[in-house]
C-alpha cells in the first residue's frame, strides 16, 4: 500500500479517547501481560490518530500547506505512522495456546478494547497481519497478569522495544508545536488574512498532540520506570492542588522580574486547601496555572508601571466541589475590552508578543523548560487545551478598567474521554 492509502484507511475510523479513570485502570498493575495490551491498544490507536492528523495537514490551504516547516511536520508524522504499523525489528510474540488462539464467544469485558474491536472490525482484518498476536484473541474477562501467555519475557521484550520506538517517536515530534506556530505566524505576516478554519485545526491538532503524547508518556513510564506510591505512570492520583500552585507561582514571579528587571513581582495570595488532592497529571495543570499566573503578574505590572512602589496582589482561590475543582487567579491589572477578548484564544493574533522583547521570549523558553511554545503568544489557547483535556475549562472574565478573573475547571469525576475529533 501507498502511504496515502494507508492513511486514507486509518483516517477512516474514529479515534479512541481514553478517559482519566481508564489510563489509571489500565495502568494499575506494571505487569508484562497487561502493559503488552496496552502496548497492542497503542499499536493501533496511534496510527489512527497520526492519519487523522496527516489528513488535515493536507486539508490546509495550499499556501500554509506547503510552507517548509509545515510539510516536515506532516512528513514526521507520515514516518511516525509508518513505524508503528511496521514495527520494524520488533518482534510480536506469537505466544498464545492453542486453545486461546480463537476463542468462540469471548467474554468481553466492557472495556475500551471491546469499544476499539466494536468501532473497528474490518481494520484489524486489513492492517494487522493475522499470523501474528492479534490482541483481541485474548480472554479479557480474566485479569490480565502475563501467566496466560507460554513466554512472558517475549512480552517483556516486546514492551521494551515498543517503548523506544514510541520513545524515538516522541523526540521526533518535540518541536513540532512551535515549528507549526512559527509557519502560521509567517503565513499571517504573507497573506494578512484571520482564518477561522486555522483556530479549528490548530485547536484540535495541539489537542491531539497532547492526548498522543500523554498515551506515549503513560506507556513508556509505565514500561521503564518502578511502581511509585499515588502514582500510575505519568498520572498523580493524589496531585496535591496548593502545591502545584505554589510551584507554578514560584516560576511565574520568577520570569516575571526578569522580564520587567524587577526586585519583586507583584504578591500572589493563595487561598487553597492545604490537603485538596485530585487525580491528574501535574505537569498539565502546572503549565496552566503557570501561564494563568504570568498573564495576570504581566498585566499587573504592565497596569501600574515597572516603577510602581507596590503593586495589589493577584489573589487564587480554589473552591472543591461535587463535580469541580475550580480555581480562580484574579488580577486588578485593568482588564482588557471585549473586542480585545475574542483575541486572546486567538493563534493568528498575538496579545503578549507586541509588548514583550526578544528577551523575554528567551528568558521564558530557557527559564521555564517549557517547550519553546512560550513566548509566540500561543500561551493561553494551549493551556486551555491541557484543561479541556481530561474534561475541564478555563474562562476568562474581564472588567474593563479593574482587572481580570480567570477561572480553571477540573473535573473531579475523571470519566470523560479526551477530546478529540
Ligand atoms: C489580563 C489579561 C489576562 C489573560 C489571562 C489571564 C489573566 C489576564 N489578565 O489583563
Amino acid at each position: 500500500k501507498s502511504l496515502q492509502e494507508k492513511v486514507n484507511l486509518l483516517a477512516q475510523y474514529p479515534q479512541t479517547g481514553l478517559s482519566l479513570k481508564q489510563l489509571v485502570y489500565f495502568g494499575q498493575d506494571q505487569k508484562p501481560g497487561r502493559l503488552f495490551r496496552s502496548g497492542l491498544f497503542l499499536r493501533d490507536e496511534l496510527p489512527i490518530r497520526l492519519a487523522h492528523r496527516i489528513q488535515d495537514l493536507q486539508k490546509l490551504p495550499p499556501l500554509l500547506g506547503e510552507m517548509k516547516r509545515i510539510s516536515a511536520v506532516r512528513a514526521a508524522y507520515a514516518r511516525s505512522m509508518e513505524e508503528i504499523i511496521d514495527l520494524k525489528g520488533i518482534e510480536l510474540p506469537k505466544c498464545l495456546p492453542k486453545h486461546k488462539r480463537y476463542p468462540k464467544a469471548p467474554k468481553w469485558r466492557a472495556s475500551f478494547f471491546h469499544n476499539f474491536v466494536q468501532h473497528n472490525p474490518s481494520l484489524l482484518d486489513t492492517h494487522l497481519d493475522s499470523s501474528r498476536g492479534r490482541y483481541f484473541n485474548i480472554d479479557f474477562s480474566k485479569p490480565c497478569t502475563g501467566e496466560e501467555y507460554e513466554w512472558p519475557e517475549s512480552l517483556h521484550k516486546f514492551n521494551i522495544d515498543f517503548s523506544r520506538l514510541l520513545d524515538t517517536i516522541r523526540t521526533r515530534h518535540d518541536n513540532v508545536a512551535s515549528e507549526l506556530a512559527l509557519d502560521i505566524q509567517e503565513y499571517r505576516r504573507k497573506t494578512k488574512k484571520i482564518d477561522h478554519s486555522i483556530q479549528v485545526f490548530l485547536d484540535r491538532f495541539y489537542m491531539s498532540r497532547i492526548g498522543i503524547r500523554m498515551l506515549i508518556g503513560q506507556y513508556i513510564s509505565l514500561v521503564s520506570e518502578p511502581p511509585r506510591e499515588n502514582r500510575v505512570g505519568i498520572i498523580s492520583t493524589r496531585a496535591n492542588i496548593l502545591r502545584i500552585i505554589e510551584d507554578a507561582t514560584e516560576s511565574a514571579k520568577f520570569i516575571c522580574r526578569l522580564s520587567y528587571c524587577l526586585f519583586e513581582a507583584p504578591p500572589v495570595e493563595i487561598n487553597c486547601d492545604p490537603s485538596l488532592h485530585m487525580m491528574y497529571t501535574e505537569s498539565h495543570l502546572n503549565h496552566a496555572v503557570f501561564e494563568l499566573l504570568k498573564n495576570s503578574l504581566r498585566a499587573t505590572v504592565e497596569y501600574y508601571g515597572v516603577d510602581a512602589d507596590s503593586y495589589p496582589p493577584v489573589k487564587v482561590l480554589v473552591v472543591k466541589g461535587e463535580e469541580d475543582i475550580t480555581i480562580r487567579i484574579s488580577d486588578r491589572g485593568g482588564g482588557f475590552s471585549r473586542k480585545e477578548s475574542s483575541v486572546v484564544w486567538s493563534y493568528m493574533y498575538t496579545t503578549a508578543h507586541e509588548t514583550l522583547s526578544d528577551d523575554y521570549t528567551d528568558t521564558m523558553t530557557a527559564a521555564s523548560s517549557l517547550p519553546p511554545m512560550a513566548g509566540f503568544g500561543f500561551g493561553l489557547p494551549i493551556a486551555r487545551l491541557y484543561t479541556r483535556y481530561f474534561g475541564g475549562d478555563l474562562k476568562l472574565v474581564s472588567m474593563e478598567g479593574y482587572g481580570t478573573d480567570a477561572y480553571i475547571q477540573l473535573n473531579r469525576l475523571c470519566e470523560s474521554a479526551e477530546p478529540l475529533q
